[in-house]
């Protein structure tokens, strides 16, 4: 197999963006966000508090020092923050039982027997990522804050997760905005620790890799060139596809909805709501109750499913919790081309999820969705090197 990157050398310079070809060069891949920044985002919790934000700052310093390789620098924590991490913990492991897949409860025992999840302690990411690193290869790396969907799936391409230190503020345990510790040791870790799950996320990562920019893929078009690498637009349906799966995924265990999604399981806000929605559903097939907009893709499997925990009966005048938003939350069958175009909000939760058959068939379907974006290469992961390599089309 011939090597493409000198090609498109040759064929002009840069029409291939730069992307990391090995996993050191991850640390290129910082590009920060500031959409919840404490410092700039006016609703943030703890935009009056000062303390906080120096806080913030400090921890922040861990990630924009690091390098890869370097073992991750370990946090002492404050009394307040253990408060919030145990206030935190001991709700979601109060859920966990009825709405967490089976993957998930499987790697959080493990984790309270060997990493240092305990309700008193928050874990430091060195222990959790060779906990990760033997299980599935995934590597934890610290990153300050909410990073750019291109960098962020970049690092996924090399099983390495980027990962926040700090933890939510106090006045919110229940939901946070941005990610935060709570959100990547409760909601991802375990999830990264599944082989499944861990290839799933690794394929996203891969399928974004060399995303040409607008400008560049106009550029290239205009001179007669074939499109060089998804576009821009395809990093943002990927990432909306990250989003409805690995943040807010659920899948069918045993005839029951579980949660596996990293951004449910680590909200128990938002977590209590899920009985609800699923209980619509059912509601919505019997047509007892109103009919929701999208009732014919689930029709087929939904009915049956059970949510342990949903209150028994609890119609829908009497009693159901309101969600955060006018509208009651929906759950559609998973299917990436949709969930890709979805439009999705990431201020509060969520009115929409995709639930899966397993780990395995959204798998298969992300595959497939990925062998369908035009690129004028492949990649290939080298597990040995931890080397992306690029090669020619057949
Ligand atoms: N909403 C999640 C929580 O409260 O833990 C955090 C995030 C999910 C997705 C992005 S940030
Ligand atoms: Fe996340």
């Amino acid at each position: 197999v011939r090597r493409v990157t000198e090609d498109l050398r040759s064929a002009g310079e840069d029409k291939v963006p730069w992307f990391p070809r090995k996993v050191s060069e991850l640390d290129k891949c910082h590009h920060l966000v500031t959409k919840f920044d404490p410092d700039l985002d006016l609703d943030h919790p703890g935009f009056s508090d000062q303390a906080y934000r120096q806080r913030r700052k400090l921890i922040a310093e861990i990630a924009f020092q690091y390098k890869h390789g370097d073992p991750i620098p370990r946090v002492e924590y404050t009394a307040e923050e253990i408060a919030t991490w145990k206030e935190v913990y001991t709700t979601l492991k109060s859920l966990y039982a009825t709405h967490a897949c089976r993957e998930h409860l499987e790697a959080f025992e493990l984790l309270e027997r060997f990493s240092g999840y305990q309700e008193d302690n928050i874990p430091q990411l060195e222990d959790v990522s060779r906990f990760l690193k033997e299980r599935t290869g995934f590597q934890l790396r610290p990153v300050a804050g909410l990073l750019s969907a291109r960098d962020f799936l970049a690092s996924l391409a090399f099983r390495v997760f980027q990962c926040t230190q700090y933890i939510r503020h106090a006045s919110s345990p229940m939901h946070s905005p941005e990610p935060d510790c709570c959100h990547e040791l409760l909601g991802h870790v375990p999830m990264l620790a599944d082989r499944t799950f861990a290839q799933f996320s690794q394929d996203i990562g891969l399928a974004s890799l060399g995303a040409s920019d607008e400008e560049i893929e106009k550029l290239s078009t205009d001179i007669g060139l074939a499109s060089l690498g998804a576009s821009d637009e395809e990093i943002e349906k990927l990432s909306t596809l990250y989003w409805f799966t690995v943040e807010f995924g659920l899948c069918k265990q045993n005839g029951e909805v579980k949660a596996y999604g990293a951004g449910l399981l680590s909200s128990y806000g938002e977590l209590l709501f899920l009985p609800y929605a699923v209980l619509r559903v059912r509601e919505n097939l019997q047509g007892e109750l109103r009919v929701g907009p999208q009732p014919g893709p689930i029709a087929s499997w939904a009915t049956g499913l059970q949510f342990p925990g949903a209150p028994e009966g609890s119609g829908d005048a009497c009693g159901l919790p309101k969600h955060s938003l006018s509208e009651e939350p929906e759950i559609r069958a998973f299917d990436p081309e949709a969930a890709a175009v979805q439009p999705y909000q990431d201020q509060t939760y969520q009115p929409v999820y995709f639930v899966s058959e397993s780990f395995s068939d959204a798998k298969d379907k992300l595959r497939g969705y990925a062998s369908r974006i035009q690129r004028p290469f492949s990649v290939k992961f080298d597990p040995y090197t931890l080397a992306v390599d690029v090669l020619d089309s057949p």
